[in-house]
C-alpha cells in the first residue's frame, strides 16, 4: 500500500469510528469528524511534534478541539496513535488512554471518551471544550506561556520550548464574542506560535449560516493581524500540510486557515446538512456512507490492519525523536543551567521555589487600615519576585486591582518583550478568564484581574477552571459598596453566592490585611483548584491580632477571631471581608453589655467546609442557636450557617449611587443594627 492510500485508510478509520460511535451512543455528532478527518490526520500524522508515549512532555506541540462537539476526533486519533493514559500525579499508567472499547462505550459512563473533551479525565486532551469560544481563547493563553517560558528558559544552543499551538474550530467559535476577544488579544501581541483552523462549513444547528452569519470572517482576522490563509478543499491533505508548514514559517502573526468543508462528507443523504451535525446517521445512511468510502458496509468499529503502524510510523516515531533529542538536551541543560531546570521540574508538577513565602507582609494593628486590594498589590508583588511563573494583570483596571507588579524588570508581556510578567488583557474579561485557564495548563500560574462585579464576564472561563481543575487565580477587588457613588452597576450582590455555588472553587473574601496575605497563602499551595479573592476597594481596619486571633486561621476557611471569656457563647456573629470589622465593632459592644458574643471569621465557605466536623462544630458549636451573619451580599446560602433561629444582615436587592457611609446607614451595615438583631434573638430588645 502506498503512503497515500494507507493515509486515506487512516482518515477513514477515523470517520468510520465516529460514526459507528455515535450510532451506537444513539447521541453524539458525526458531520464534523468526518468531515475533518483529513485535517487531523494531517495535523498529527504530518505535522505536530506529540509523543503518544509522553502525551504531558513539556515541549510538546498544543492540539485544542475548540468545537468539543466533534470529540469523536479526538477520541479516534488518541485511540489509533496509542496515546498513553497518565494520572493527575504525572504518572505514566503503562496503558492507552483512549481505548476501542472506551470507543464503542462513547458518551457512557466512565467511559474516556465522554460527550466533549475533558482534560483531566483523559490523557492527550490539553483544555476542556464544548462551550463554543472556550477553546480557541484558551489556546491565546497557551500561546502567551509558551513565548514566556522560550523566553526565560531557552539559552544559546539550548531551545527548550519551541512547541506551537493548533486550535479546530467551528462557525460556532467564530460567531462567540470569547473568540473575537481573543484574536484581538493574539493579533496584537504577534503570535505567531498560534495557529486556528476555521471549519467553514456554513451549517451549525438552525441552518445554512446566511440566516445569521454573513460577515467576512477572513477579513475580521486580517484586521486583527493574523496570516489569513485558506484551504479550499478539507479532503485535500497536502494542501493542508502545505498551509500548516506556512503557519510555521510566519513570523510576527498568528494563522488563520479558513478550511473549506462538508459536514457529513460522504453521507448521500446527510452531507452538507444540519441533520448531520448531532443526530445519528441512522443504520442505513451509515452502510450508504461506508459504502461511499469504499469501506466494508457491516463492519463495525473497524481498525484495518497497518493503521495505527501507520500513525506509529509517523507522529509515533517523529514524537519520540523530539521528545528523545529534548530529555538528553533538557539533561545538558541541567548541568549548564541547573537553577532553571529546577524551575521546570518544579513548574511542572505544580510545585513552588523553596523560599517562595518569603518576605510576605505582615501588617501592624491600624484602625484606619489598609484596602484589601492594597494590600493584594503588595503581596502580589512579593509572590511575583519568588515565583518566576507567576505572571498576570487585569482587564483595563490596573490602577484600580493594584495588580501592577511594579518591581524592576517585571516588565510588560508584549510581542517584543515576551519575558514580561505583567499582562494587559484590555477590557476582554471573557478571554482574560479562558487566558488564565491557557497558561494555568501550560503549567504557569497565571491570574487575572476587574472589579467583582465584572466577574459575570469571565465566569464561563472560571466555570471551567474549577471543571479542570486548575489552580488559576481570579482576583476581584471592588468586592462590596465600597465604590459607593458607581452605583448599583458597579455593586456586586448575587456575586458570591454564584461563584461559591461552582463546584471546587475556593472563593475567599478576606477581612483585613492579613488575611489577605493568608488567603494568598493558601491559593499559591493549590495545584488542582481555582481561586477567586474578593477584595475591599475601600480601607479595613487592621486587626490587633495580639487581642484577636491570628490571621492564620484564614486557611480553615473560618475561625474564631474573638470570643466571650470563660464558658460557650450566647451568640456567633459571622462575617466575611469589609463586614468582618463591622461584627467586631457590634461584639465589643455586646460584651460590653454582658452579652457573650463570638466572632467567626470567615472568609471561605469552601474551605470551612472540608474542614473535619470537629473543627467545624468547634467554631459554630451545634448548641449555640443564636447566629447572625454580615455580609454585605445576597443573602441566599447563609442559612446553612445561621440555621432556621439565625438572622442574616445581606442585601436583598440592588444598591445605590452614594457615598459608601451613606449606603452603610440605608442597607443597615451599621454596629447599631448588628447589636440589635442580636438582642432581638436574644430575645432582650
Ligand atoms: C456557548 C455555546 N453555545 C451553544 C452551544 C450549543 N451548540 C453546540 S454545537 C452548536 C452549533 C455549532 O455549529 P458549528 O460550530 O458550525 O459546528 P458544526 O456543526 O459545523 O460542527 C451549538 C449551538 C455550545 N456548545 N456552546
Ligand atoms: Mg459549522
Amino acid at each position: 500500500m502506498t503512503n497515500d492510500t494507507m493515509g486515506q485508510l487512516a482518515v477513514n478509520t477515523i470517520r468510520t469510528l465516529s460514526i459507528d460511535a455515535v450510532q451506537a451512543a444513539k447521541s453524539g455528532h458525526p458531520g464534523t469528524p468526518m468531515a475533518l478527518a483529513p485535517l487531523v490526520y494531517t495535523l498529527w500524522n504530518r505535522a505536530m511534534n506529540f509523543d503518544p508515549q509522553d502525551p504531558i512532555w513539556p515541549n510538546r506541540d498544543r492540539f485544542v478541539l475548540s468545537n468539543g462537539h466533534a470529540s469523536m476526533l479526538l477520541w479516534s486519533i488518541l485511540h489509533l496513535t496509542r496515546t498513553q493514559a497518565v494520572d493527575a500525579d504525572y504518572e505514566h499508567l503503562g496503558h492507552s488512554s483512549v481505548s476501542l472499547d472506551d470507543i464503542r462505550r462513547f458518551r457512557q459512563l466512565d467511559s474516556r471518551a465522554p460527550g466533549h473533551p475533558e482534560y483531566r479525565w483523559v490523557s492527550g486532551v490539553e483544555t476542556t471544550t464544548g462551550p463554543l469560544g472556550q477553546g480557541v481563547a484558551t489556546s491565546v493563553g497557551m500561546a502567551i506561556a509558551q513565548k514566556w517560558l522560550a523566553n526565560r528558559y531557552n539559552k544559546p544552543g539550548f531551545t527548550m520550548f519551541d512547541y506551537n499551538i493548533y486550535a479546530v474550530c467551528g462557525d460556532g467559535c467564530m460567531m462567540e464574542g470569547v473568540a473575537s476577544e481573543a484574536a484581538s488579544f493574539a493579533g496584537h501581541l504577534g503570535l505567531d506560535n498560534l495557529c486556528w483552523i476555521w471549519d467553514n462549513n456554513h451549517i451549525t444547528i438552525e441552518g445554512d449560516t446566511n440566516i445569521t452569519f454573513t460577515e467576512d470572517v477572513a477579513a475580521r482576522f486580517l484586521s486583527y493581524g493574523w496570516n489569513v490563509l485558506r484551504v479550499g478543499d478539507a479532503n485535500d491533505v497536502d494542501r493542508i500540510e502545505h498551509a500548516l508548514g506556512v503557519f510555521r514559517k510566519t513570523a510576527g502573526r498568528p494563522t488563520f486557515i479558513v478550511l473549506d468543508s462538508h459536514i457529513g462528507y460522504g453521507s448521500p443523504n446527510r452531507q452538507d446538512t444540519p441533520a448531520a451535525h448531532g443526530e445519528p446517521l441512522g443504520p442505513e445512511e451509515v452502510k450508504l456512507t461506508k459504502r461511499a468510502y469504499g469501506w466494508p458496509e457491516d463492519a463495525q468499529f473497524l481498525v484495518p490492519d497497518g493503521v495505527c503502524d501507520h500513525f506509529a510510523a509517523g507522529i509515533g516515531r517523529r514524537g519520540a525523536a523530539a521528545r528523545g533529542s529534548w530529555t538528553t538536551l533538557f539533561a545538558a541543560y541541567r548541568a549548564a543551567h541547573p537553577d532553571l531546570a529546577t524551575e521546570i521540574d518544579q513548574m511542572q508538577r505544580r510545585g513552588l521555589p523553596a523560599g517562595w513565602d518569603r518576605n510576605l507582609p505582615s501588617f501592624p494593628a491600624d484602625p484606619k487600615g489598609v484596602a484589601g486590594r492594597d494590600a493584594s498589590g503588595k503581596v502580589l508583588n512579593v509572590l511575583a519576585q519568588n515565583i518566576p511563573w507567576l505572571i498576570g494583570g487585569s482587564a483595563d483596571l490596573g490602577p484600580s486591582n493594584k495588580t501592577a507588579l511594579t518591581y524592576e524588570g517585571a516588565g510588560s508581556f508584549q510581542a517584543g518583550t515576551p519575558g514580561g510578567k505583567n499582562l494587559h488583557y484590555g477590557i476582554r474579561e471573557h478571554a482574560m478568564g479562558a487566558v488564565v485557564n491557557g497558561l494555568s495548563l501550560s503549567k504557569l500560574r497565571g491570574y487575572g484581574s476587574t472589579f467583582f462585579i465584572f466577574s459575570d464576564y469571565a465566569r464561563p472561563a472560571i466555570r471551567l477552571s474549577a471543571l479542570m481543575e486548575l489552580p488559576a487565580i481570579h482576583v476581584f477587588t471592588h468586592e462590596a459598596m465600597g465604590d459607593g457613588e458607581d452605583g448599583p452597576t458597579h455593586q456586586p450582590v448575587e456575586h458570591l453566592a454564584s461563584l461559591r455555588a461552582i463546584p471546587g472553587l475556593v472563593t475567599l473574601r478576606p477581612g483585613d490585611a492579613n488575611e489577605v496575605v493568608e488567603a494568598y497563602r493558601y491559593i499559591m499551595q493549590l495545584r488542582h483548584e481555582p481561586a477567586v479573592l474578593a477584595l475591599s476597594r475601600q480601607p479595613l481596619p487592621t486587626l490587633d491580632r495580639t487581642k484577636y486571633a491570628p490571621a492564620a486561621g484564614v486557611a480553615k476557611g473560618a475561625y474564631v477571631l474573638a470570643d466571650a471569656p470563660g464558658s460557650a457563647p450566647d451568640v456567633i456573629l459571622i462575617a466575611t471581608g469589609s463586614e468582618l470589622c463591622l461584627a467586631v465593632e457590634a461584639h465589643e459592644q455586646l460584651i460590653k453589655e454582658g452579652i457573650r458574643s463570638r466572632v467567626v471569621s470567615m472568609p471561605s465557605w469552601d474551605i470551612f467546609d472540608h474542614q473535619p466536623r470537629e473543627y467545624r462544630d468547634s467554631v459554630l458549636p451545634p448548641g449555640v442557636k443564636a447566629r447572625v451573619a454580615i455580609e454585605q451580599a445576597s443573602t441566599l446560602g447563609w442559612e446553612r450557617y445561621v440555621g432556621d433561629g439565625g438572622r442574616v444582615i445581606g442585601m436583598k436587592t440592588f444598591g445605590a449611587s452614594a457615598p459608601l457611609k451613606e449606603l452603610q446607614k440605608r442597607f443597615g451595615f451599621e454596629p447599631g443594627r448588628v447589636v440589635a438583631a442580636v438582642k432581638e434573638l436574644l430575645g432582650k430588645s
